[in-house]
């Protein structure tokens, strides 16, 4: 749905007098809008009418359009007045949406943001449900929607039953456990070579280890192989050796494992044989538990230029000899999918080298029976939820430890989410088309520009850092490029190029299960056949249809897809101190990932070098040292008392930080160039005040304690509360418009500061 032109010329006509006030006229058109706009709005009329200091002359001083009363209705909603803002800001802001929230029984977070989520979802069922005669769909939307139902033909999916998996485990050369003597039936000896080879190339499954194609660090034009550590079964190394919730999931693993098992054996008509698959089962683990262990932790991993080791493809044989694999028969066969020969000195970077050193010693010390019975587990995990019920029943107990939710997500919510995260820019062009302003494009560019500029007067402020590499700060923030919205061309009807991408897809409405490996092996040949061409400058490395902002450090660029140009970050219809607080802190944080301590060891053309002073570089570390305590110090009660990991998330707290304060220099400039803006009904609140309002309500929302154990190890953000309270914190400015005494817990004495 467009915004209507009408709306937009209310914003145009009041921006251009910079009176910032309504007509008489005006005020009781919108009063009529205001009656008529339902249950929530007539509430505050009378709330607001009964208030003894809502005088005569404040009245002509209230924004009362159906923007501001609809925002001043979610931003009362969502807060707890009688909270003391600073003690806690964040129940002040958020108290009256926890009390109001629960969380729903399929979900393990849930948020303003995730709500958003929730429902950009149902505006895309409606578009890929949507019946058009077939012949006025292009060939792009005809594919998404016929993948889609496939996803929901439920009742073939259950008569199919295990047909698929079977066919798949024995294209992968068996699941020794689910064969009758435990070994897989093979005339030619099993290869763990080629049996990576064929999870990378045609699964995009990457188990043991980790081969991908992606942008060179240290040649941003080009792309280059990479060997890393690989992801493993449960979402994080902890998983496999700490207690509490960590334990109830892995003993719930195991037991779906052996249930799995069990079942396929029972399918393939063999015999129980429970000792047996307990038996087999337990090894496995036990094998990924030494993989994990093998593994480095991600505050380990932390520095890109430590973890960046290139060589020739020579040389990674010689130095990880893993028992003699062929890393050439491996890699040849990981390419010849897509039909690019290894150079005689191909060069790969190494991210994961001390894993590989350990790696050795445990392939070592296990029979090839358990490594097979592994990497089919590992193919098997992430096709259970394509399979029918029987199976995701096994799966449930595993799901409920990890994510504590107690049912299933809605079918048509999970086929949604596959084929958004599958076919991108169909998706994208068929939401954009359903909901997306055109004109928010521009409005959003100049927000850029504005705070782009903030970022660099900000560079003054900062007496860590010399200035030479002010300047040069300022030279990368210049060069930061940006995408909005959406890729033109996946709304030009006569542009042939979304079509083309999908052009060797063919999906047929009955068979989900194959779709879905066409499109694993779409999705690595995709990936897999850059090697060999240069990086593309326009390409969105994102859809349209999704809330979430980017950063990319390779580019030195950020992107704001459609899906997070909507209330509460932005609207054409709100007041700006919203816009600032929401979308504003947005970009503000992004540009920021620039110059976290990941993206600051990349330089304004996205090439991994050291564009720093000595001084500059070491008080950078000084800096981030203090944010690094002052995070690890938050203790969450909800993940079993643990503290968040000052290390982990260090990133997205300069981010958030950096954000936040450049996001409100901005809009203070904007202030003073434009005038103040109307207040809004039914909120004692001045514009600096709803700024810090709106960008805190973001991240309304509660967690399962399962979750947060999860979150806790693997979320690069800090919990919700913490992202308000951390950056707030730190940030005098919030302590001013809220008249807070130094010493109060919103604002302390110590205070860290990146940027
Ligand atoms: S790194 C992008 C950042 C973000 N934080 C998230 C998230 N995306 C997705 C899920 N949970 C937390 C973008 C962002 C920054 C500030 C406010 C909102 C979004
Ligand atoms: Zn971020």
């Amino acid at each position: 749905m467009g915004k209507s032109e009408s709306q937009m010329d209310i914003v145009e006509k009041s921006s251009r007098s910079g009176a910032r006030r309504w007509s008489g006229a005006e005020i009781g058109l919108t009063v009529l809008v205001l009656l008529l706009s339902g249950a929530v709005a007539a509430l505050l009329v009378l709330h607001t009418a009964r208030e003894s200091s809502f005088h005569k002359a404040s009245v002509e001083a209230v924004c009362t359009t159906p923007g501001c009363v609809t925002a001043a209705a979610r931003l009362i909603q969502n807060m707890d007045p009688d909270a003391e803002p600073c003690q806690n800001f964040y129940q002040y802001s958020c108290g009256g949406w926890l009390d109001r929230h629960v969380i729903p029984e399929t979900s393990s977070r849930y948020s303003v943001f995730d709500i958003l989520r929730d429902e950009l979802e149902i505006i895309v069922k409606g578009v890929l449900e949507s019946e058009q005669e077939e012949e006025q769909d292009r060939d792009a939307f005809q594919k998404a929607k016929r993948l889609y139902q496939s996803c929901m033909n439920e009742s073939l999916i259950e008569l199919r039953d295990s047909a698929p998996l079977l066919e798949l485990v024995s294209r992968i050369g068996g699941w020794p456990v689910a064969s009758a003597d435990g070994d897989s039936s093979r005339e030619e000896p099993w290869s763990l070579e080629d049996t990576l080879s064929t999870l990378t190339a045609r699964y995009h499954k990457k188990a043991l280890l980790d081969m991908f194609v992606w942008t060179d660090d240290h040649d941003s034009s080009r792309h280059i192989i990479y060997i890393d550590q690989p992801a493993l079964g449960m979402p994080s190394r902890d998983y496999y050796f700490s207690d509490g919730n960590y334990k109830r999931v892995r003993d719930a693993y195991l037991q779906f494992m052996e249930g799995m098992a069990a079942m396929v054996r029972a399918d393939r008509g063999l015999a129980r044989n429970d000792s047996f698959v307990r038996e087999e089962t337990e090894r496995v683990l036990q094998l990924e538990t030494d993989i994990a262990n093998a593994t480095s932790p991600p505050e380990e991993r932390h520095d890109v230029t430590l973890l960046y080791h290139k060589m020739a493809l020579t040389e990674v044989q010689q130095k990880f000899t893993l028992n003699g694999f062929n890393w050439t028969r491996f890699m040849q066969g990981v390419l010849s999918g897509v039909n690019i020969d290894l150079l005689p000195q191909e060069e790969v970077v190494v991210y994961g080298g001390p894993y590989l050193q350990k790696l050795e010693s445990i392939l070592q010390a296990y029979p090839v029976s358990t490594v097979q019975n592994y990497l089919t587990w590992q193919l098997i995990i992430d096709r259970v939820g394509s399979l029918s019920r029987r199976f995701k029943e096994a799966r449930a107990n595993y799901r409920k430890a990890l994510y504590g939710a107690t049912v299933e997500e809605a079918r048509w919510r999970d086929c949604v989410r596959y084929i958004q995260s599958n076919m991108e820019n169909a998706v994208g062009a068929l939401y954009v088309r359903e909901s997306f302003a055109g004109e928010s494009k521009r409005m959003v560019s100049g927000m850029i520009s504005k705070i782009r500029q903030a970022f660099i007067e900000t560079l003054d402020e900062l007496h860590w850092m010399d200035q030479r590499s002010k300047e040069k700060a300022m030279e990368k923030a210049m060069a930061i490029k940006e995408q909005i919205g959406y890729p033109d061309y996946i709304i030009e009807k006569g542009n042939p190029k979304l079509d083309m991408e999908y052009a060797h897809l063919n999906f047929s409405e009955l068979n989900y299960f194959e779709n879905i490996l066409e499109n694993l092996r779409a999705g690595a040949q995709k990936s897999l056949k850059k090697l060999r061409e240069r990086v593309d400058p326009e390409l969105w490395i994102i859809g349209a249809a999704v809330v979430n902002a980017f950063y990319s450090p390779n580019r030195n660029q950020i992107v704001f897809p459609a899906g997070i140009l909507q209330p509460p970050f932005f609207s054409q219809q709100q007041p700006q101190a919203l816009n600032f607080g929401g979308i504003g802190m947005v970009i503000g944080h992004e540009i920021t990932h620039g110059f976290d301590d990941n993206g600051r060891n990349f330089d304004r053309d996205g090439n991994m070098l050291d564009w720093w002073s000595n001084f500059s570089a070491s008080h950078f570390k000084e800096q981030s040292r203090c944010m690094v305590h002052q995070y690890g110090n938050y203790t969450w009660r909800l993940a079993g008392g643990q503290n968040v990991s000052g290390i982990s998330t260090l990133g997205e707290n300069i981010a958030d930080n950096g954000g936040v304060r450049q996001a409100y220099k901005a809009y203070l400039q904007w202030v003073q160039k434009e005038g103040e803006e109307l207040r809004l009904p039914g909120l004692d609140l001045d514009h600096k005040q709803l700024f810090f309002l709106n960008f805190a309500q973001v991240w309304c929302g509660s967690y399962r304690p399962e979750y947060a154990s999860q979150s806790i190890k693997t979320d690069s953000h800090s919990p919700l509360e913490y992202r308000v309270m951390g950056s707030l914190q730190n940030f005098g400015a919030f302590s001013e418009a809220f008249h807070c005494k130094q010493g109060s817990a919103m604002h302390p004495e110590e205070k860290c500061r990146v940027w």
